[in-house]
């Protein structure tokens, strides 16, 4: 089916939270933020600021009802700055004026005096000072510390990522409306319904029934939205609540970059230790996440790095250890893969650290080490592995051996140009790592016209997931998606919603409206049995038609609704739905945490050039593990933007503070990521069908999050290409391998060589 969505975007009629229609009376708001990155508040003067025309109020938190407090994990996490600041770019008051761009000129005659205190940008400083999140974690299989006499071969080293600006194309924002005995109702930008009603009932006091949070729609999050929607929400409900008008409060872009947070930039140390067959026998690794000012989802995301620190790779003694480090950086964040990526990086520079080393290609160590069925992760679960089907598959259908010929070819005949080759196998969990999380509602009915409204906690933000609830439904009732409508989402209608997150919304959202669908359809059924004397066994529904032990009958989906309707028989259905059999005790870091994997492989190929350290992607060619696909446009979606995504994380998108922790990266013109010139010149997406059992809705696994991680190839790709052009250069496991760094790995190291060889190609070519 078509994403339902399509002709509406392209349009321009679809409607964002932008697009809501104002309220006469509409104030508009704007945050004042902190331009010190660390210190004490001495003092603040609103007073000028004030008398601004247009200005109605400026809150701080002295205006705050209920608790200065949004912090959803750990409650570190002020909404507005009271004695000191802990971030550049962290809200200190707000401004309330009749126009937005009065609010704005308000902005700048705020005055604050702050008293600077130091600055920590760096995670390892942050832990060596002892300032962390929450505890250390730590996941163990097996004995890392005997296994290592047991190896033949033991590397180190450290390896690094940086973090990643989500820019969705719709930027954070807020339009709380009061209502009547106290009740607000706010439209967020927001993934998380809940976690945004949350905040804002601590902020203003009000309990949660008093206020609904309703989202048409997201320009994107990419999980910038699952917990980062809230601050702004809080402010124009307190606002709103106060002033009893509606407020309105969209983050211009520059705003949204400097006071929001990002993917967690993350350092790591790693050791690994093979046998003699490059069989890995042990991996430690220490991960020192750069978690910002406040918890934010850090202690969440810091889990999922643990929990896909070994990839793919079934390695029987592992120690990963895991701390959260607070930092003056704006609170990181979600961001697609939720630490994964992170964790699986520092395993394949472990791999690739390792081949080099033993001077043989990266892909026997990785070949040798992919799981199979019933190996243990180091969390105890046990894998149904796809990873060397997915494997194989690349090497026949891709014909790899003969690519990789050709890229060797290639580079004996070039002495400028190189072309690089990297394969990344990926495995990706699906489920919350908090169990609890896992649980969805789903509101269904049937309208006695035989039309049909479906209301879920799923939050469309271009990922397509209106689409899939629709083709459940039409798939339950065999009748036409026309008839089907995906309401906006609700607090009022599906309350304590999850995020739409962990690439589980299709799921979890899914199987709720596979069941209440299934329960009416129950009803109708018997509907039908009694008007034809048939048992509800031999009714079914075919293309709008009731049949009768598969014959025909005369009355179709309308009439069958009709007569439902005349014999009071309920329409409706509220269902709820919790993945059964995860679970994860904390205590010894073992369990089954996640529903299901998402298996894949794929291959890179860069061509670099060799002067100008630039690149281009020849391809990417993927074979990925999809269960059995139940939107395949939609899906190949997912994949190619995530792969994009991912491959801008890894190659060009540089996020910069300085060590004031200023961000400099701080617009779209220092801060780069893939444009359409970027794109590989070919991605090539193999679904491999897999009908192992899963608990994936249809069958259809998830497939937000874990095409992203093929990115980490464009990584290596780039890395094999400067080391065919200079096989001593050292290049450091510090992503983004920008065109910077890539050229001073091409001449850094090895001056000299490097430059002989520029002097001896040049003269080739002139
Ligand atoms: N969000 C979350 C996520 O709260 N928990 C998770 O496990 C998760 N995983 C991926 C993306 N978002
Ligand atoms: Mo997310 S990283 O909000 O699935």
């Amino acid at each position: 089916m078509l994403n339902k969505d399509s002709s509406t975007h392209t349009r321009g009629e679809s409607v964002y939270l932008d697009d809501v229609p104002l309220l006469q009376g509409t104030l508009f708001g704007a945050a004042f933020a902190s331009s010190i990155a660390h210190g004490h508040i001495t003092s603040l003067c609103l007073d000028e600021a004030g008398q601004m025309p247009g200005v109605v109020k400026i809150f701080t938190w002295k205006d705050i009802p209920g608790d200065n407090q949004i912090g959803g994990i750990v409650p570190d996490e002020p909404l507005l700055a009271s004695h000191g600041v802990d971030f550049c770019g962290m809200p200190i008051a707000f401004v309330v004026a009749e126009t937005d761009s009065a609010a704005r000129a308000a902005l700048k005659k705020i005055r604050v005096e702050i008293d600077p205190l130091p600055v920590i940008t760096d995670p390892r400083e942050a832990q060596a000072r002892g300032a962390l999140i929450v505890p250390p974690r730590q996941f163990v299989l097996g004995d890392t510390t005997t296994a290592w006499n047991e190896c033949s071969h033991v590397f180190s080293g450290k390896a690094d990522t940086n973090g990643q600006e989500h820019l969705y194309i719709e930027t954070q924002g807020a339009y709380a409306i009061p209502q009547e005995n106290e009740g607000l109702k706010i439209y967020s930008s927001t993934q998380s319904p809940r976690a945004t009603q949350t905040a804002s009932c601590r902020v203003t006091g009000l309990p949660m029934h008093q206020i609904e949070v309703e989202v048409t729609r997201l320009g994107g999050g990419f999980g910038g939205k699952e917990d980062q929607a809230n601050a702004w929400a809080a402010l124009c409900a307190l606002a709103a609540f106060q002033l009893k008008k509606p407020i309105k409060y969209c983050l211009h872009r520059m705003e949204d970059m400097a006071m929001t947070g990002k993917r967690h930039p993350y350092s790591a140390d790693f050791k690994i230790g093979l046998d003699a067959q490059y069989n890995i026998l042990a991996y430690e690794v220490v991960f020192y996440q750069n978690a910002g000012a406040a918890a934010d989802l850090s202690p969440a995301v810091l889990e999922r790095t643990l929990f896909h620190c070994t990839n793919t790779y079934y390695i029987p003694n592992v120690k990963a250890t895991g701390y959260s480090c607070r930092t003056h950086l704006p609170p990181n964040t979600a961001f697609r893969g939720f630490g994964g990526p992170q964790g699986m990086f520092v395993i394949e520079s472990a791999i690739a650290w390792a081949a080099e080393q033993l001077g043989i290609d990266k892909t026997i160590i990785q070949k040798a080490n992919l799981n199979k069925t019933g190996d243990l992760f180091p969390y105890g679960q046990k894998a149904v592995s796809e990873a060397q089907v997915c494997w194989n598959k690349t090497e026949r259908l891709y014909d790899t051996a003969s690519w990789q010929a050709a890229v060797q070819t290639f580079n004996r005949s070039n002495l400028l140009y190189k072309k690089g080759l990297a394969w990344m196998p990926i495995c990706f969990g699906i489920s919350f790592t908090n169990t609890m999380m896992n649980q969805a509602r789903a509101l269904v009915h049937v309208y006695a016209d035989g039309s049909v409204s479906i209301s879920t906690g799923a939050v469309e933000m271009g990922q397509g997931v209106n689409t899939k609830m629709v083709q459940v439904a039409a798939q339950v009732f065999s009748i036409r998606p026309q008839r089907i409508r995906v309401q906006s989402t609700s607090t009022h209608r599906i309350a304590n919603t999850s995020p739409s997150a962990a690439s589980a919304t299709a799921d979890l959202n899914g199987k709720a409206t596979l069941m209440a669908c299934t329960a009416i359809l129950e009803r109708l059924r018997e509907v039908a049995a009694d008007q034809f004397g048939a048992t509800t066994g031999n009714i079914r529904l075919q293309d709008e038609v009731v049949c009768v032990n598969g014959e025909r009958t005369d009355w179709n989906w309308h009439k069958l609704v009709s007569a439902a309707f005349g014999k009071r028989v309920n329409l409706s259905e509220h269902a709820h739905y919790a993945t059964p059999e995860i679970f994860f005790d904390k205590t010894k870091e073992k369990g089954h945490p996640f529903a299901y994997h998402v298996y894949g492989t794929s291959v890179t190929v860069v061509t670099l050039d060799c002067l100008r350290g630039t690149y281009e992607f020849d391809a990417v060619k993927i074979v990925h593990d999809f269960g059995a696909s139940m939107n395949p446009a939609i899906d190949r979606g997912q994949i190619e933007g995530g792969l994009v995504q991912g491959m801008g994380w890894m190659t060009m998108e540089e996020i910069v503070y300085d060590a004031q922790g200023r961000l400099r990266s701080n617009t779209l013109s220092n801060y780069k990521v893939p444009d359409i010139y970027s794109v590989p010149r070919e991605i090539l997406i193999h679904p491999l069908q897999t009908d192992t059992d899963n608990a994936a809705i249809f069958r259809s696994k998830a497939v937000g999050e874990p095409p992203l991680m093929y990115g980490i190839g464009a990584f290596f790709a780039i890395r094999d290409a400067i080391r065919a052009f200079n096989p001593a250069a050292l290049v450091p496991f510090d992503a983004p391998l920008t065109p910077e760094k890539t050229l001073m790995a091409l001449y850094g190291k090895n001056k000299k060589e490097g430059a002989d060889k520029l002097k001896a190609s040049a003269q080739v070519s002139l």
